[in-house]
């Protein structure tokens, strides 16, 4: 096993994979920016690096300053964490031509599934089911209204190289479709630096839900269940839970069988999430990513296994040790995402945090590098904390997380605790009954 693990990232989530390395007997290095000298995750590792300024181009994203930390220290092996470098092949190449360990997928898998229509298309010949679409690329406007008509109106204008949700128009008919598409196409070349966009048929109330896989690039692949990541707005999820309230036993299985014969075929190493649109008994492939996520805690916590775990010791070499029949599947679990927002109108709230305690207690945990006296810089993501709850059953859960959210108190700083709040006693929530579009309504109607 690796001696030294270079964590290259911040946050809530250095922190988890901290924790997985020590339980494990592996000393960690921190790298992180002058605006996170004093975060838990760089206070707990054995070594830290301080590898550039508050902007992340300048020190999260900085490849040269994260290959140098690593060879100072004499790291064996990077984790990327999520975000920042970790969906990007270049980076994991780098990595392993300096002579180190990426801890995650094949460089070519990354690069895969980047790219969203040869994803797609990948997908199909792996026989996972995709949304009806154009066959590629169509970036010529008669071809497009040629495929459009095919796939069936309403259409959905997707960029090929984007993904979660930057730049896709909706088009309803002929004549909105010519409007959309040049604008589907600056904004991709805009978010993205390539204008390449492709048609699908547009699901009107589908459910998100995606699938956890582990495999170890040796034939062993295991699915963790899946998640629903319904509730989102602005393409943010908000809560996640495992298992869907949407889905019977018969379609989770199915689903199960899917995705693990796809990663099988494919050979994929490491963590990564199959990502389905569901709808009317029905699921499609849109996206994989090829990277630990941050709802992966609901996953852990029905199964028992330590994916953080699995992904230094896959990385390692080793192979996966079990059989899907050996993985239970246990209980319900539930995890909100905390941000430093205002509840309200989302607007973030870094600042000091003058009082904190987190919930405890029986089927309670919380992943988060917060304690009182924090700063919460003004330059990353506003997650701050995630409260992760488990339960014999879903009700069992609602009754814990009604209860956890009661105790926490995070003082000095907005957070989105109060929405929490509402959203648990929400009749909709508590039915399990909610769309994508469930929680933009929610919001809006302030209920
Ligand atoms: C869709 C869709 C409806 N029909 N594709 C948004 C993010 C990106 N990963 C894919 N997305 C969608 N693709 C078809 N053919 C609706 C969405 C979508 C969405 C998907 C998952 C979670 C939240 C969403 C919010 C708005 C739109």
């Amino acid at each position: 096993m690796f001696e030294k693990v270079l964590i290259a990232n911040r946050g809530e989530i250095a922190l988890r994979i901290h924790r997985a390395c020590r339980e494990m007997g592996i000393k960690t290095v921190a790298v992180h920016s002058t605006a996170d000298a004093d975060a838990m995750n760089v206070r707990l590792a054995d070594e830290t690096v301080c590898i550039g300024p508050p902007p992340a181009r300048e020190s999260y994203l900085n490849v040269a300053a994260i290959l140098t930390a690593a060879a100072i220290t004499g790291a064996d092996a990077i984790h990327p964490g999520l975000g920042f470098l970790a969906e990007n092949a270049d980076f994991a190449e780098a990595v392993e031509e300096h002579g180190f360990v990426f801890i995650g997928p094949a460089p070519e898998h990354i690069r895969l599934m980047g790219d969203k229509v040869a994803a797609k298309a990948a997908a199909a010949r792996l026989g996972l089911p995709t949304v009806p679409g154009s066959a590629g690329v169509v970036n010529d406007p008669v071809a497009a209204e040629r495929a459009a008509a095919e796939i069936g109106y309403p259409v959905l204008i997707k960029a090929s190289a984007g993904g979660g949700g930057r730049g896709m128009k909706i088009a309803r008919d002929r004549a909105e479709l010519g409007r959309m598409l040049p604008l589907a196409q600056r904004e991709a070349a805009a978010f993205f630096g390539r204008g390449d966009v492709y048609l699908e048929h547009f699901l009107e109330r589908p459910r998100h839900i995606e699938i956890q896989v582990l495999g170890d690039g040796q034939g062993g692949v295991v699915h963790l269940g899946e998640r629903d990541c319904s509730m989102q707005r602005s393409h943010q999820k908000v809560v996640e839970e495992t298992p869907s309230p949407g889905l019977n036993a018969e379609e989770r299985d199915r689903l199960g069988a899917l995705a693990v014969e796809a990663m099988r075929e494919l050979g994929y190493r490491s963590a990564g999430t199959l990502e389905f649109l569901y709808q009317e008994g029905k699921f499609f492939f849109i996206e994989m990513n090829t990277r630990l996520q941050v709802e992966h805690p609901i996953s852990e916590m029905v199964s028992g296994v330590d994916i953080v775990r699995e992904q230094l010791r896959i990385a390692d070499g080793a192979s996966l040790g079990y059989r899907q029949a050996e993985i239970r599947l246990s209980g319900h679990a539930i995890e909100c995402r905390i941000n430093a927002e205002n509840p309200v109108d989302f607007r973030p709230s870094p600042g000091r945090v003058t009082d904190y305690h987190a919930p405890g207690g029986l089927g309670v945990r919380v992943d988060s590098a917060l304690y009182q006296g924090y700063v919460v810089p003004p330059y990353y993501d506003s997650l701050v904390s995630k409260l992760i709850i488990h339960g014999r059953s879903r009700n069992e859960c609602l009754m814990r997380l009604r209860r956890a959210l009661e105790e926490y108190v995070i003082g000095g700083i907005e957070t989105t605790i109060p929405l929490h709040q509402r959203l648990v006693a929400a009749r909709d929530f508590i039915d399990g009954d909610y769309d994508i579009h469930w929680l933009e309504r929610f919001v809006g109607r302030g209920e």
